[in-house]
């Protein structure tokens, strides 16, 4: 029985996980999700109080399902400078969600087809110097794969320089789906699956944690979805430097694949599952932003025990058709969390406790 197995703990196999995503008993799914959480987290909901930075949209690979890139010279291109960003961060981009400290900056952008790898360095560096206590979460392994070809250096190299340049986390993003079919039609110009595991597996013997994702509700099976997650349980039994799991809803709008937005129920069983299959990481994040304020508060009852943070600016999914305001409060996010019945615990990039509700 997949019950008896959860509550002893035993690892779910590829079966299991493709008999949870047939089932239709989503209270099940998430008592025994929640089981799970509570097991690893206890009470508590993590919350960081960060901002984004989007450096540019311009990029050369134009997957089929981004809204928010651009080739360069296209109407909507934007590229920022240093100066500029420096400034977002100071002046929280002008939004009525401002006045808080914030103890890490996420750093996601396009592949410019023009900018050198020392423009990614000054970046960090220039950021660290204004801000030295802040944690730099930048760059996701497609990123990163790109700055090797840039610089002519191999990806322990290209890791190791930009961390002695401040880089001292990684985000998830860019895996999408690893399945070898749908990733050729939905982002033909981007890294393989394997090299994206690659590069992460690089990046955790180097000392640097990192995030993983999964891009959901677009052109891909269950069996698909399964296999990704097996992908990553299997590497994090190798390096155990995966923080947090971001199951990352699919938004239509503006892209050249269209399609529809991922249902409720779906969300819920997939931030569920994924709690579930991945035993060896430690947080699954309910990505507000995404996901809506509601279902994220929900998915706190259904496996998740983070719900991303006060953001600010937000480009990706925006462009997408996201529903979602930018950016919430520290108090806004504390008080959904303690309306689920949990623990609001304001974190630092590396889950340390900063404050408790
Ligand atoms: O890699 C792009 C995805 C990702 C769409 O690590 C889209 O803490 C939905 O990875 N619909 C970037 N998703 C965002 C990301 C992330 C976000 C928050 C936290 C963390 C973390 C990571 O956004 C991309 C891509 O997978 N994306 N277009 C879209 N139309
Ligand atoms: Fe470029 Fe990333 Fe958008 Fe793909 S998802 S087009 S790599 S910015």
């Amino acid at each position: 029985m997949l019950e008896d197995k959860v509550f002893s703990g035993e690892r779910l196999t590829r079966e299991d996980a493709i008999k949870l995503f047939q089932s239709d008993d989503l209270f099940t799914i998430g008592r025994l999700a929640s089981y799970v959480a509570e097991k690893k987290n206890g009470r508590n909901a993590y919350f960081i109080v960060n901002r984004h930075i989007n450096p540019t949209n311009i990029c050369v690979n134009r997957c089929k399902f981004c809204a928010f890139s651009r080739s360069k010279g296209e109407e909507g291109a934007y590229e920022l400078t240093i100066e500029e960003i420096i400034k977002k961060l100071k002046d929280g981009h002008g939004s009525r969600v401002t006045g808080h400290g914030f103890s890490e900056v996420h750093i996601v952008g396009g592949l410019h087809p023009d900018w050198p790898f020392e423009y990614y360095l000054n970046m960090l560096s220039a950021i660290k110097k204004e801000f030295p206590s802040i944690a730099i979460k930048a760059f996701t392994a497609v990123e990163i794969d790109y700055m090797s070809k840039i610089s002519g250096l191999n990806l322990e190299d290209t890791l190791k320089t930009l961390k002695k340049s401040g880089l001292d986390l990684m985000p998830g993003g860019g895996a999408e789906i690893f399945a070898e079919g749908i990733r050729s039609k939905l982002c033909p110009e981007k890294i393989s699956g394997d090299r994206w595991l690659e590069v992460m597996e690089i990046a955790h013997n180097a000392g640097i944690k990192t995030n993983a994702t999964m891009l959901y509700g677009h052109l891909e099976s269950i069996e698909d979805r399964v296999d990704h997650l097996f992908k990553l349980r299997d590497l994090q039994d190798r390096t155990g430097g995966f923080q947090a799991f971001i199951p990352l809803s699919y938004h239509p709008k503006n892209t050249e694949i269209g399609g529809f937005y991922s249902s409720g129920v779906d969300d819920l069983k997939t931030i569920a599952i994924s709690r579930l299959v991945l035993d060896n990481f430690e947080h699954i994040k309910a990505y507000w932003i995404m996901l809506g304020e509601k279902i994220s508060q929900v998915a706190l009852l259904f496996g998740a025990d983070d719900i991303d943070g006060t953001i600010i600016e937000e480009k990706i999914t925006h462009s997408a058709g996201a529903m979602t305001e930018e950016g919430m409060t520290k108090e806004e996010l504390a008080y959904l969390i303690k309306k689920a019945g949990k623990t609001p615990v304001e974190r630092d990039a590396f889950y340390n406790e900063l404050w408790k509700g």
